[in-house]
């Protein structure tokens, strides 16, 4: 019995030294950085700190249950069947709860799909294996696929340690470049299964149905990379069809488009391009 409590006392002291930042890496959602993804953060906590709120008074019914009314106590059993005014309470109470979540996730979800007074639009197409991203404005026309450094290593029979690549299966040819700060909104779509468009950073997973076009907007607060993925189980590729998004200051976006214009030719670039084919 000894034993047992200084094992649970060297859990609990062990659980306490973990740091506060990496315990919530390791078992929060990222807190992101769009506007978006804050909202689902709270929602989250929210969720998390009704549900302590629920164990405490299940559990610490059931404690005070079983210390005030074991059988050594209390030999004779308490005799009643039903008690209407309690059933109603918990009932009502769940009923409120439910409320209480369902109204501020309600308003989150039309905030995140309101796409009115967007700066910009990207056109996201999902195809077997890689993402396709058109920006209408410029002309520019980019497809995303699998980093060769990755897919070097993928076959079985390569030899080759996972390890031994940054961002293995995570990692693409050309990212997705948006500008810092501005409402982007994006139109996802697919040419043939059902993939998903999914960046825990900037708190977007939207389905890419062929033949409907659904949207959605981002706003990045911070310059970096954030990477994702299909997270629609799409066919046998449906890992190797990553997701990165680097987000510059709003100069260097421009600058990176102009450069993108100078390599492919002027404003015309390769809008026209033929699809891929699937491999
Ligand atoms: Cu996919």
């Amino acid at each position: 019995m000894k034993h047992q409590w200084f094992r649970v006392g060297s859990v609990l002291l062990v659980a306490g030294a973990v740091p506060r930042t990496m315990a919530a890496s390791l078992y929060n959602l990222p807190r992101g950085v769009t506007p978006i993804s804050h909202e689902i953060y709270g929602l989250n906590l929210m969720a998390f700190w009704i549900m302590c709120a629920i164990a405490v008074v299940v559990f610490g019914a059931i404690t005070w249950s079983m210390i005030f009314h074991r059988r050594s106590r209390h030999p004779k059993p308490a005799t009643f069947q039903e008690n209407t005014v309690l059933e109603v309470v918990w009932t009502v109470i769940p009923f409120i709860i439910l409320l209480v979540m369902a109204v501020p996730a309600a308003r989150v979800l039309l905030h995140a799909e309101d796409v009115h007074h967007s700066e910009m639009t990207v056109e996201v197409t999902g195809y077997q294996w890689l993402w396709r991203y058109t920006y209408p404005r410029w002309h520019i026309n980019i497809y995303s696929r699998l980093a060769d450094s990755s897919l070097r290593i993928a076959p079985l029979d390569s030899g080759l340690s996972p390890y031994s690549v940054p961002h293995y299966l995570h990692s693409v040819t050309q990212p997705l470049v948006l500008p810092v700060g501005e409402k982007v909104r994006l139109l996802i779509t697919s040419r043939d299964v059902i993939h998903s468009w999914w960046v825990p950073d900037l708190g977007v997973q939207m389905d890419a149905n062929p033949g409907l076009v659904n949207s959605i907007w981002v706003r990045i607060l911070k310059p970096g990379t954030y990477r994702g993925q299909c997270n629609q189980i799409c066919g046998w590729g449906h890992a190797y069809m990553p997701i990165v998004v680097v987000a510059k200051p709003k100069t260097q976006f421009m600058a990176w488009v102009r450069e993108w214009q100078a390599r492919h030719g002027g404003a015309a670039g390769h809008a026209a391009s033929p699809a891929p084919q699937g491999s």
